[in-house]
């Protein structure tokens, strides 16, 4: 049998030689672990969906037009395994009629039910069709098939920012650099907020780099969306004659607390340490911790076991060696979305635009933003091989039935004490697997003006 044309039992037809790749190393907190195929001569090389000349996204915005799904898990050919999560898997595949390259995330409605991940893959697929945002990863196709769902999503072939930040020397950024993600992060949280959106679980294992080095936020299983199409339109606060109007987008989710998160340890609020609920705060507490990290290398909560962990999270401050080259507004940014208590952290009062407003951000052309060069372009010599991708094995087989869909992830936190999960849907014996996902919208999701 050709290979390159066989169909595994996902549906998804790929060269089995090219899943069969060195063992992944291991991970430090993430649930996907992504690896990189030695280079394929007879490639060829797509150009991502939608491109003109170079790349895709002109990052213009535009309405996405919804259309009845025009393909399948037939429709593409798998070339690699990118990533793997508790219920699924993230392959890089070209759909076969244009040659476009894709991300393919297949999960395993198995793996859902027994896991009681169903609501989230539901909330995802919602958030991902709803979500516009040149930095929020593009949904072009959701559909499913008997035992899998699948998202087909723009590939970022400059990989992991958390692998591109493992290749810094040091490991870490200047203060400038830093400060350039931080405010393409603060664009898509405020974007995520306006549609009434929390993020919940930023880290930089969640952060893709686009082949412009801009980034693109990728895995929102852990994300909440308030209402089913988007949220509350955000207030208008106060108009400064001199300045943008700001929006408090706050209000979007200001009544939507919720209980059901989990998250990665270092990254975790106070707030959910102490199970009391939780709101859009959670999210600027993780881009302080996040901040720290690009900086520091580490995260500034960090301890030998989680308990110690958590303890820090609940009673230390951010620590800063006394000759941390930062400057003074730096560090008041950390320790002000670093404030243990929501209702005085940065961004609780009016959302994004408090962020924004900060002096630290003072010298960021928030309209031009995406204009910018990023300190980080990755090079791409085919338009395949990403550098930020982690070595990653798959099974030879392309019967993706009959593989295990192994439970690699470190992020959520099960069983720890005060966290809770009441996301599982609760799955009567009754109830046929149709029935639990016939609220997953089988779409095709035109962008900027795609006929
Ligand atoms: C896009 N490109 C590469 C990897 C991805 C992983 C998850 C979601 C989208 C992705």
């Amino acid at each position: 049998m050709d290979t390159a044309s066989s169909i595994g039992a996902d549906g998804l037809s790929g060269p089995a030689s090219m899943m069969n790749l060195s063992i992944p190393p291991g991970r430090r907190r993430a649930n996907t672990k992504t690896g990189r195929p030695p280079p394929s001569p007879n490639m060829s090389v797509g150009k991502p969906p939608g491109a003109k000349e170079g790349f895709r996204r002109t990052y213009s915005s535009a309405s996405i037009k919804v259309r009845q799904v025009e393909v399948g898990p037939s429709s593409f050919q798998k070339i690699k395994l990118l990533g793997r999560g508790d219920v699924g898997k993230v392959y890089l595949v070209r759909e076969k009629k244009s040659s476009k390259l894709y991300a393919m995330k297949v999960l395993s409605k198995k793996e859902m039910i027994e896991r009681k991940k169903i609501k989230r893959a539901l909330a995802e697929q919602e958030i991902l069709a709803t979500a516009n945002h040149p930095f929020i990863v593009t949904l072009y196709h959701s559909f499913q098939s008997e035992d899998f769902l699948y998202f087909c999503m723009e590939y970022c072939m400059g990989g992991e920012f958390f692998r591109a930040l493992q290749n810094k020397p040091g490991k870490c950024l200047k203060e400038d650099e830093a400060r350039f993600y931080a405010a393409e992060v603060v664009a898509a949280l405020e974007y995520l907020h306006l549609i009434g959106c929390v993020y919940r679980d930023l880290k930089p294992e969640n952060i893709l780099l686009h082949q412009s080095g801009h980034i693109m936020l990728s895995d929102f299983d852990l994300a909440k969306q308030h209402t089913s199409v988007g949220g509350r339109p955000a207030g208008v606060l106060r108009t400064d004659p001199n300045g943008p109007p700001l929006v408090d987008t706050r209000t979007c989710i200001s009544d939507f607390r919720t209980n059901s998160f989990v998250g990665t340890e270092e990254y975790i609020a106070p707030e959910v340490i102490n199970n009391k609920g939780h709101t859009a705060a959670v999210d600027w507490w993780t881009l302080g911790i996040l901040i720290y990290e690009m900086i520091f290398a580490t995260t500034p909560f960090k301890s030998n076991n989680r308990l110690n962990t958590f303890t820090n999270v609940l009673n230390a401050d951010p620590w800063f060696h006394p000759n941390a080259p930062v400057s003074p507004a730096c560090k008041d940014i950390i320790f002000r979305l670093l404030d243990k208590h929501e209702s005085t952290r940065l961004g609780s009062r009016s959302g994004a635009s408090e962020v924004k407003n900060h002096k630290w951000f003072s010298k960021i052309n928030w309209a031009l933003l995406r204009n910018q060069t990023p300190p980080i372009v990755p090079s791409t010599s085919n338009g395949i091989d990403a550098v930020n991708f982690r070595m990653m094995r798959d099974s030879k087989s392309l019967d993706l039935e009959s593989q295990v869909i192994a439970a690699t992830a470190g992020r959520p936190v099960p069983g720890t004490p005060g966290l809770n999960e009441p996301d599982g849907m609760d799955i009567g014996k009754s109830s046929s697997q149709e029935d639990l996902f016939q609220g997953f919208s089988s779409i095709t999701l035109l962008h900027d003006g795609e006929a």
